[in-house]
């Protein structure tokens, strides 16, 4: 016997996932995480009897409601399914992920379009962080092709603009959690910041390698993991995170000069994995120490100059795009970041559960 849960199988940015409407699946939170890992499979290396990828970016999942909260559209949870481990963790955001909240909300009539453009205010529960959603909807309905491309992903779709309102301090409280825009730990220079994705920036030279290595080099190179394992685990708690050992934050981020003369290069470590482009948040938060005088990206990062920066973030398969807007008062603070996203509804069904994880009711505690 096996219990039905609706769902639709989206890919958000560049990442991908099941996306559940939050009364489909039980409120109980530990049942609901056993009935998540049912579905994708962990843990397992393959996720051979889930729909997991066996890729952090692939065993993410999507949990989406109308907003509780006034003047707010949606609600989205969202949960980093670990392969080798039977949890789910919720603490960090993902910005690629949060691009198929919209267009899922519209196919299960959570929302309406608004005429050839619907803007969605959308609230990451996970850190509480607001952000309008701009979606392509003529004739009332969502629209998937379109002509932009984003790197990371074959093709072109319907564009899909994200305007962040409130990203910094979203996991460590403050957008420099150890107060410093610099700092040593294990003998290397690092900046600990956190613009929506509590992430660590390391030189790649500073650990002897040039920051250009492709995904799959830098995933062999054993010796340089442990080394940035060894300064993430110390990072943790000086960055309010206390200890991280088992957790996916922060995400360990080398960088490099540009390569095509302006942005920055990056290889981002998710954190033990080396990412095959650069998480969405994860790209706001370097933009952002790129902007910050005395962090290691100073004289590695090259800006454009005035008070609306795009910055370019290189990564192993493109680049990604941050517009970040900064106050002219003091250009040093960055009030607001936008970037650009694309998302597709690849599959609708029903996930199967064994019933012996859940046999579809809610215990009777919760739903009286
Ligand atoms: O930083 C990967 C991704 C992410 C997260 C990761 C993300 C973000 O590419 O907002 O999107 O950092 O684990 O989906």
């Amino acid at each position: 016997m096996q219990t039905a849960i609706p769902c639709l199988f989206m890919r958000g940015g560049t990442s991908r996932g099941p996306f559940f409407l939050e009364s489909d699946l039980p409120s109980e939170p530990a049942l609901r995480d056993r009935v998540l890992l049912a579905a994708m499979g962990s843990p397992d290396a393959r996720q051979i009897d889930g729909l997991g990828g066996a890729d952090p970016l692939t065993s993410k999942i999507g949990i989406v409601g109308r907003s509780k909260r006034p003047g707010v559209d949606l609600d989205f949870l969202f949960g980093q399914v670990l392969i080798d481990e039977a949890r789910v963790d919720y603490t960090p955001n993902c910005g690629n992920m949060l691009a198929a909240v919209g267009p899922f909300a519209l196919e299960r009539g959570l929302v309406k379009a608004k005429g050839d453009e619907t803007t969605l205010r959308i609230l990451t529960v996970n850190t509480d962080m607001l952000c309008d959603v701009i979606l392509q909807t003529p004739g009332g309905r969502i629209r998937y092709d379109g002509d932009a491309r984003i790197d990371g992903v074959p093709g072109t779709s319907a564009p899909i603009k994200i305007n962040f309102l409130d990203t910094a301090g979203s996991v460590c409280k403050s957008l420099l959690p150890t107060k410093n825009v610099r700092d040593v730990i294990g003998g290397v220079a690092v900046t600990c910041i956190d613009n929506g994705m509590p992430v660590v920036l390391i030189k790649a030279s500073d650990l002897g390698r040039t920051g250009y290595e492709t995904k799959d080099q830098l995933n062999a190179d054993t010796e340089l993991k442990a080394r940035i394992e060894a300064i993430r685990l110390k990072a943790g708690p000086l960055m309010n995170l206390g200890d991280v050992t088992k957790m996916v934050v922060p995400k360990m981020c080398l960088i490099s000069p540009p390569k095509s003369g302006s942005g920055i290069s990056t290889r981002t470590f998710i954190p033990h994995d080396c990412h095959s482009a650069v998480g969405v948040l994860g790209a706001v938060t370097v933009a952002t120490a790129c902007v910050l005088k005395g962090s290691v990206a100073e004289g590695v990062a090259v800006l454009p100059a005035g008070d609306t920066k795009v910055v370019s973030v290189e990564h192993p398969t493109g680049e990604f795009s941050v517009e970040l807007g900064l106050d002219p008062a003091d250009p040093q603070s960055v009030t607001r970041s936008a970037l650009l996203r694309t998302a597709r509804l690849i599959m609708r069904g029903e996930v199967l559960i064994p019933s012996a994880v859940w046999d579809g009711k809610q215990s009777a505690r919760l739903a009286a």
